[in-house]
């Protein structure tokens, strides 16, 4: 009869407490485009926000990055079911970006260059949650994960931390992106696996 062992390792790292229900761990890193990987020369690229009256804020490669950059240390979990844990990324706060504007919007759409969106509720871009980042693990972001900048909204579904991010929209209520249209749910906590309607 034969016995497989796991070990000790692969067990210890099942029940990982960092790993949210079902999900399982990955030390690769793939990659999730719904479509081609756009190209945005750093001369081209701008953020900006879109308040809900239409005012628009924007900033240039440079004026971002001219704005206090932080070193993030998290885990990510996409609703495919891979969690990487332990991730490293640099960029600005969602709280940095959004501390002078003046809304009472309690939701936002992230569009993409390219055309991806993804909603995202307010209180769940600020109080140190989302940021905009340009490095991954200490280099540029490769365009195939999201470069120049993407969005990470890390204790949400990785769905929601657009790639190729160009701005925000802000919206007086929550409604769906493109992937929230077609199947998963439009929150997307990976604790409570809010993966699809
Ligand atoms: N613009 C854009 N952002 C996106 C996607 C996409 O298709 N387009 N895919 C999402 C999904 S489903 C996941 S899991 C992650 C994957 O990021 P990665 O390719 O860097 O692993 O990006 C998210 N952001
Ligand atoms: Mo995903």
């Amino acid at each position: 009869m034969a016995v497989i062992s796991r070990g000790f390792g692969g067990r210890r790292r099942e029940s990982d407490p960092a790993l949210p229900p079902g999900q399982y761990l990955t030390a690769d890193f793939p990659v999730l485009s719904a479509g081609p990987t756009p190209r945005i020369a750093t001369s081209e690229w701008s953020f900006s926000i879109r308040d809900e009256g239409g005012a628009l804020t924007s900033w240039t490669w440079d004026e971002l990055h001219a704005l206090p950059l932080e070193e993030v240390h998290t885990d990510i979990h996409c609703v495919t079911r891979w969690s990487k844990l332990g991730t490293n990324w640099r960029g600005v706060s969602l709280d940095t970006l959004l501390a002078d504007i003046d809304t009472s919007a309690s939701s936002a759409m992230a569009h993409s260059y390219g055309g991806y969106t993804t909603n995202i509720p307010l209180e769940d871009l600020l109080g140190g949650q989302a940021w905009i980042v340009s490095e991954f693990e200490g280099e540029s972001l490769d365009p195939e994960h999201g470069g120049p900048a993407r969005l990470i909204v890390p204790h949400l579904y990785f769905w929601k931390s657009a790639k190729w991010v160009r701005g925000l929209t802000l919206m007086d209520e929550d409604a769906p992106g493109f992937w929230e249209q077609n199947g998963y749910n439009v929150h997307g906590d990976p604790w409570t696996e809010e993966r699809y309607w």
